[in-house]
C-alpha cells in the first residue's frame, strides 16, 4: 500500500493495434508517449507498457516488432518521468532491451515460464518481476477452464513460480504475484478468486490484480457490455481488490479509479 492507504494504480498503455479495448490507439509512440503521460497526470503510479496483445484469440508477435514497439515509448516516458514502468512481455529478449531503456519491472504473463531463458535473465536484471497465473495459452485459454479448486491451484501455481525464481536468484523482494483474471478463468472462477484473494495475499509477496474491462464483467453482471462500457464493474472489481489488501491494480481508467479508491480509503479511515 502507499502513503495514502490505498493501492498503487498502474496504468496500462498498450502499443498493439489489437488490443482488447485500447488496441489501435496508441500504436505510434507519439500517440503511446501523449497517453502515458496523461495517466501519470490522472495519477498512475506505475506505467505497464505492452507490445504483444494475450487477448483470447490474439495473433502472437515477433520479437523484433514488439522490441520495436516498446523500447521507444519506455525510452521517452524515462526521458522526462521517473515513474516506475513495467515491460507487459513474455520474451525475454523484449524484456532485456525494455529494461536498458528505462523500465523497472518485467509483468511477464507466463511466470517467468515462457522461455528457458527467462527466469535466469530476470534474476541478472534485478528487476522487480510480476509472476502471472494463466491456464494454458491465450489462444485458447477462455475456451474451458476448469479446476478442482481454483483458489488453491492459483495459490499453489503462484508460490512454486516464486520459489522459482528465487532459486534462479531473483531476489525475494522484487516478486509480485497476479492471479490473472481473465487468463483461462469463468466468471465463477473471477468472482472466487476476488472473493478469496486473502489467499494470494497471504503468502506473503505483493499481488497486482487487473480486472480492468475484462469480459467476465457483463458475464458477471448479466449484460451485453462491451469493452467501452464496463468502467462500473472494473471499478467495482479494483475496489474489492483494495479490500482485499492488494499492493496494485492495473487498468485501463486511472483517473477514475483513482478516485474510487481514494474515496474508499478515506470512508475507511473515517471516524
Ligand atoms: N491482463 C492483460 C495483460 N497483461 N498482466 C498482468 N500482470 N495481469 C493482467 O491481468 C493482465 C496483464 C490483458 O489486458 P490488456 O493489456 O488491456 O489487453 P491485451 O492483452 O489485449 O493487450
Amino acid at each position: 500500500m502507499s502513503a495514502n492507504d490505498r493501492p498503487l494504480v498502474m496504468g496500462i498503455v498498450n502499443v498493439t493495434p489489437d488490443s482488447f479495448f485500447d488496441g489501435g490507439q496508441h500504436l505510434d509512440p507519439e500517440a503511446a508517449l501523449a497517453h502515458a503521460r496523461r495517466l501519470i497526470d490522472e495519477g498512475a503510479d506505475i506505467l505497464d507498457i505492452g507490445g504483444e496483445s494475450t487477448r483470447p484469440g490474439a495473433e502472437p508477435v515477433g520479437e523484433d516488432e514488439e522490441r520495436a514497439r516498446v523500447v521507444p515509448v519506455i525510452a521517452a516516458i524515462r526521458a522526462e518521468s521517473a515513474i516506475p514502468i513495467s515491460v507487459d512481455t513474455m520474451k525475454p529478449a523484449v524484456a532485456r532491451a525494455a529494461v536498458a531503456a528505462g523500465a523497472t519491472m518485467w509483468n511477464d504473463v507466463t511466470a517467468l515460464g515462457g522461455s528457458p531463458l527467462s527466469l535466469a535473465l530476470a534474476a541478472e536484471l534485478g528487476c522487480e518481476v510480476v509472476l502471472m497465473h494463466m491456464q494454458g495459452e491465450p489462444r485458447t485459454m477462455q475456451a474451458a477452464p476448469r479446476y478442482d479448486d481454483v483458489v488453491a491451484e492459483v495459490c499453489g501455481f503462484l508460490a512454486a513460480r516464486a520459489e522459482a525464481a528465487m532459486a534462479a536468484g531473483v531476489a525475494r523482494e522484487r516478486i509480485w504475484l497476479d492471479p490473472g483474471l481473465g487468463f483461462g478463468k469463468t466468471a465463477e472462477h473471477t468472482l472466487t478468486l476476488i472473493r478469496r484473494l486473502d489467499r494470494i495475499v497471504d503468502l506473503g509477496f505483493p499481488v497486482l490484480v487487473g480486472a480492468s474491462r475484462k469480459s467476465a464483467i457483463p458475464r458477471i453482471a448479466g449484460d451485453r457490455s462491451s469493452a467501452d462500457q464496463r468502467l462500473g464493474g472494473s471499478l467495482a472489481l479494483a475496489l474489492a481488490a483494495a479490500r482485499a489488501g492488494v499492493e496494485a491494480v492495473r487498468v485501463h481508467d486511472v483517473a477514475e479509479t483513482v478516485q474510487a479508491l481514494a474515496v474508499a480509503a478515506a470512508i475507511g479511515q473515517a471516524r
